[in-house]
C-alpha cells in the first residue's frame, strides 16, 4: 500500500529512531494483544534444533505405540498440503518453522555483518519478530498465488476482494469476528484492487458492481499481519500481452529498489536508481508507443508494528532526500509505472481509513461515536480498515490521467543486523 509523498519537500521527513522499534523486542506492541509474557524468550538456533529433535523423537514414539495398539482409532492426520481455495492454517503446515524469505548478504562496508558476533546475537534475539513476519509472508505467497490462478475477467471486484480476505483470515487462523481477534492476525489493510488509471487505494466496498474486464490492468495490493508484523506486497495482473512491457518495467524497477536497498543507503539516491530502471522502458498500446514513467507521488515506506506507514519514504524518482536506511528498518519497496503523466490526484469514494496513531484526544460528546471509536480501537488498532466515521485518516483513490494505464509491484524487506531478508519474495515475483 503506497504512502503519499508529503506535500512539502521530502528532505524534511523525520529521520528519528522510531523505525528501530520495528526490530525491537516488540514488547510494547504486544500489549494490544493481551500482554507479552514470552517477549524475551528469543530462541537460539541450538535450542530450536534440540526442540525439533525432541519433537521428532516424540512423534516416532507415538507412531510406534500406534502400531502396537491396533484397536486405537488412528489420529486424524494434520494436513500437509494447502487446499484450493486456501483454508489450511500456515501454522499447521509449517509447525512454527516458517520458510525464510530471500536472504541477501550485505555488501561493501557492511559485508562484516554476515559473520559479526554482535550482529548475530542481535539477530538471534529477534526470534518472535522473524517467526511472525515469516508466517505472514507465507500466508501472502499462498493467497496471492491462488489469486493469480483463480482471478478471471468477468468476476466482480467485490468477490475477488472477499475471496482474498477470507483466505487470508483462514490461513492465519483468525476470522476477526470476535472482539480483538483481528488484532492478533489478519488483514494489514483492505485489499487494493486498482484498475487502469487508478494506481492505489481503491478497494471495493459492499455493493460495488465493478466487473473485471479482459482489457484491464489490475494492481492487487495485499497486506497481512501476524501480531502486528505487516507484510505489504503487491503485483499487477493483465490479460492482454500488449501490457507486458508496462508490467516488466515496474517489476524491474521494484527489483532494482529491493536489490539496491541496504543499511546506510540514501533514500533519494535509491529513488534515482528506481527511476532510471523504470524509464528505460516503453510500451506499445493499441498502436501508440508510450514511454513508461515513474509515478512521483507514490512512495515506498517504512512499516512499524501495527502501523503500515512509518516515517521514512522511498521515492520512485531521484530526490535530494539524504535520509539513510538503518539497521532494523522494515521497508515496503514499491514502485508504480504509468503510460500517463506520472502524477496522481485524489479521486472517488474513499474506501481505506486508519485510526491516526498520533490522533489528539478528542472530546467525543456523542456516546455512539465514542463507542464506535472504542470498537475500532479494540478491533483494528491503527491498522487501516474499511469505512467508518471518527478520528481517522482517509486514503482516497489516487489516479493518473484518464485513459492511462498504471502498474505496481511491491515487496517487504527486513534490514536485519546480519542480512537483508526480502520476506515477501516468491517464485511468482
Ligand atoms: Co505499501
Amino acid at each position: 500500500m503506497a504512502s503519499k509523498v508529503p506535500a512539502d519537500n521530502s528532505k524534511t521527513l523525520g529521520v528519528g529512531d522510531s523505525g528501530k522499534v520495528a526490530n525491537g523486542s516488540g514488547g510494547a506492541n504486544r500489549t494490544a494483544n493481551g500482554g507479552d509474557a514470552e517477549q524475551s524468550s528469543g530462541e537460539s538456533d541450538d535450542d530450536a534444533d534440540e526442540r525439533i529433535i525432541k519433537d521428532v523423537a516424540a512423534a516416532r514414539e507415538g507412531s510406534a505405540k500406534k502400531r502396537k495398539n491396533k484397536k486405537r482409532k488412528p489420529k486424524k492426520k494434520a494436513p500437509t498440503t494447502q487446499t484450493d481455495p486456501p483454508s489450511v492454517f500456515i501454522s499447521q503446515l509449517f509447525r512454527d518453522n516458517y520458510p525464510k524469505g530471500e536472504e541477501v548478504e550485505y555488501t561493501n562496508e557492511n559485508r562484516y555483518r554476515t559473520t559479526d558476533e554482535e550482529k548475530r546475537h542481535l539477530d538471534n534475539i529477534n526470534g518472535d519478530f522473524l517467526s511472525d513476519y515469516r508466517q505472514a509472508a507465507e500466508a501472502h505467497r499462498q493467497v496471492r498465488q491462488w489469486a493469480q490462478k483463480s482471478i478471471k475477467p468477468g468476476q466482480k471486484l467485490i468477490d475477488i476482494a472477499n475471496g482474498i480476505e477470507d483466505s487470508v483470515r483462514r490461513l492465519v487462523g483468525h476470522d476477526g469476528l470476535s472482539e480483538g481477534d483481528a488484532i492478533i492476525a489478519g488483514m494489514g489493510f483492505p485489499t487494493g484492487l486498482n484498475l487502469d488509471a487508478i494506481a492505489a487505494h481503491y478497494s471495493p466496498n459492499a455493493g460495488d458492481k465493478t466487473v473485471l474486464q479482459q482489457s484491464n490492468v489490475m494492481k492487487v495490493d495485499i497486506g497481512i499481519h501476524v501480531n502486528g508484523r505487516i507484510v505489504d506486497s503487491a503485483f499487477t495482473m493483465s490479460f492482454d500481452p500488449m501490457y507486458d512491457n508496462l508490467l516488466a518495467a515496474v517489476k524491474d524497477a521494484t527489483n532494482t529498489g529491493v536489490r539496491e536497498a541496504g543499511i546506510d543507503v540514501r533514500l533519494g539516491e535509491l529513488g534515482g536508481l528506481i527511476q532510471e530502471t523504470m524509464e528505460s522502458y516503453e510500451c506499445e498500446i493499441n498502436g501508440t508507443t508510450y514511454p513508461i514513467k515513474s509515478i512521483h507521488g507514490l512512495c515506498g515506506h517504512t512499516i512499524l508494528p501495527y502501523s503500515i506507514h512509518g516515517t521514512k519514504s522511498v521515492p520512485a524518482v531521484k530526490t535530494s532526500d539524504m535520509t539513510k536506511m538503518e539497521e532494523g528498518d522494515v521497508f515496503a519497496i514499491e514502485t508504480f509505472g504509468t503510460t500517463g503523466t506520472g502524477h496522481v490526484y485524489d479521486q472517488g469514494e474513499v474506501s481505506h481509513y486508519a485510526l491516526r496513531s498520533d490522533a489528539p484526544k478528542v472530546d467525543l460528546r456523542l456516546s455512539s461515536a465514542k463507542s464506535l471509536l472504542n470498537t475500532i480501537k479494540k478491533n483494528f488498532s491503527t491498522i487501516p480498515f474499511c469505512r467508518s466515521l471518527v478520528a481517522i485518516e482517509d486514503y482516497p483513490p489516487l489516479v493518473d490521467k484518464k485513459g492511462s494505464y498504471t502498474a505496481q509491484f511491491e515487496h517487504t524487506i527486513l534490514l536485519r543486523p546480519t542480512v537483508k531478508e526480502v520476506i515477501s519474495r516468491g517464485e511468482d515475483y
